[in-house]
């Protein structure tokens, strides 16, 4: 029999469409965006230059503004919905017209080893990054508020989480032409998002499509506007990473621009602080409601260092609670919460790459035990059910996709 890290690497090598990978061959056939850069750091346990090229050519797609789509199409294929078609899309390769959480800057401080040789490679991209970022603060925090502001669900990663339920309600999908949905065809509807859910997704699609994915005007008329707590911990986070690139790179005009940002994200951070729920809550900017919903997002305050004394002896004790609750933490959704469904996607079901931001942010924050806890959980979630895109917290069994490329990377980087 193989041993999980022959799996993993096969499952990487498998995924790999050269010089991009897939995060499963069969439901998600195209490059996503955090996705890529999480597998390369899978990658970079076995083979450095595919790692670097993984994020390389995941910018080969940015827009001049400096956008860095969700999806990049880099060949046809009919077994996703929405395709290229649907989204119009791109400039020189066809693409989605959102973004997903930015956690590339991050990655990249991890792949940088002070290796001499590959400094030129961080040299090319870190422009690249900055360029991202800055479209950031002007398209997703375009109130100056100092917090992410997604414009999609999907732009969140966390697709069909009840964090959106009532924000989404506000979308009118009465006239969105008919679609089929392929992911369907793939795999067990229990595990999926909605048709209503689905309905808002297109629905929002259709809209960014209708303003030629004009993001000054998205960022002004689109029907969901919401804070998300996962984004905005994650941008902090990426911000102080750049800013050590920066440094690394000796670049002291754009140490001092970074710096600012981070000084706006750590005063801003503090809105989407839910006193009620004592947790990190995303925060709907066109009505001003917390969403009030304890998620494996709300404990990225650790990775982003956006916590204080209080708040995070606050963290620490959902974190207790819900780890007496449940045999692997973290539940994507708080499993005391009424629309806990352990194998429904974002409603429940545990994800390693979330996994690895919460367990290296404790440890960094000095709570060693707790992410040791995360890391031993993601270990034996893998060691027991193989490489899927997600597991029941409650018992560890498998759901959505298998051989999966970024929780094979985890596994190698971190959780093995
Ligand atoms: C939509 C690829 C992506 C992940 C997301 C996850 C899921 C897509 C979908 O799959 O989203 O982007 O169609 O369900 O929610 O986090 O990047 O693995």
């Amino acid at each position: 029999m193989r041993s999980r890290d022959e799996e993993a690497r096969a499952i990487l090598r498998g995924n790999d469409r050269g010089g991009y990978s897939v995060p499963n061959g069969r439901v998600y056939p195209f490059q996503w965006n955090w996705d890529s850069a999480f597998v390369a750091l899978g990658f970079a346990t076995f083979d450095g230059n595919r790692a670097w090229q993984e994020i390389e050519t995941l910018f080969a797609a940015q827009w001049a503004d400096g956008f860095v789509p969700h999806i990049v199409f880099w060949q046809d294929d009919a077994g996703y919905f929405p395709g290229p078609d649907r989204w119009q899309a791109g400039e020189g390769v066809r693409t989605s017209g959102i973004t997903q959480p930015p956690v590339a800057a991050s990655i990249v401080r991890t792949l940088w080893d002070g290796d001499p040789g590959v400094r030129p490679r961080l040299a090319a991209l870190f422009p690249k990054l900055l360029a991202w970022h800055r479209w950031f603060w002007r398209y997703r925090d375009f109130e100056g508020r100092g917090v992410v502001v997604a414009m999609h669900p999907w732009e969140t990663g966390r697709d069909n989480s009840p964090e959106w339920d009532v924000p989404g309600a506000a979308i009118d999908t009465a006239g969105v032409a008919p679609y089929v949905r392929r992911d369907l065809g793939h795999l067990d509807a229990a595990m999926r998002p909605t048709g209503a859910e689905y309905d808002r997704y297109v629905a929002l699609v259709d809209f960014g499509r209708s303003t030629g994915w004009d993001h000054a005007r998205i960022a002004a008329e689109n029907p969901f506007r919401v804070a998300d707590v996962g984004m905005s911990m994650i941008f902090l986070r990426a911000n102080r990473d750049l800013l050590a690139l920066a440094q690394v790179l000796s670049d002291d005009a754009a140490a001092d621009e970074i710096a600012g940002h981070i000084a706006r994200a750590e005063q801003g951070i503090g809105w989407l602080w839910d006193d009620a729920a004592r947790s990190w809550c995303s925060r709907d900017t066109i009505t001003g409601r917390s969403s009030g919903f304890v998620t494996s997002a709300s404990f990225l305050s650790f990775w982003a260092g956006a916590g204080d004394g209080p708040r995070d002896e606050a963290m620490l004790a959902h974190l207790d609670r819900i780890g007496m609750r449940v045999g692997y933490l973290m539940p994507s959704l708080d499993p005391d919460d009424p629309g806990f469904q352990m194998l429904r996607y974002w409603r429940g079901p545990v994800w390693a790459v979330v996994n690895y931001m919460i367990g290296r942010g404790l440890k960094e924050a000095g709570h060693v035990a707790a992410g040791e806890r995360i890391r031993a959980d993601t270990n034996g979630l893998i060691a027991r059910s193989g490489f899927y895109e997600a597991f029941d917290p409650t018992g560890g069994a498998p759901t959505g996709g298998d051989t999966f490329s970024w929780t094979a990377a985890i596994w190698l980087a971190w959780a093995r």
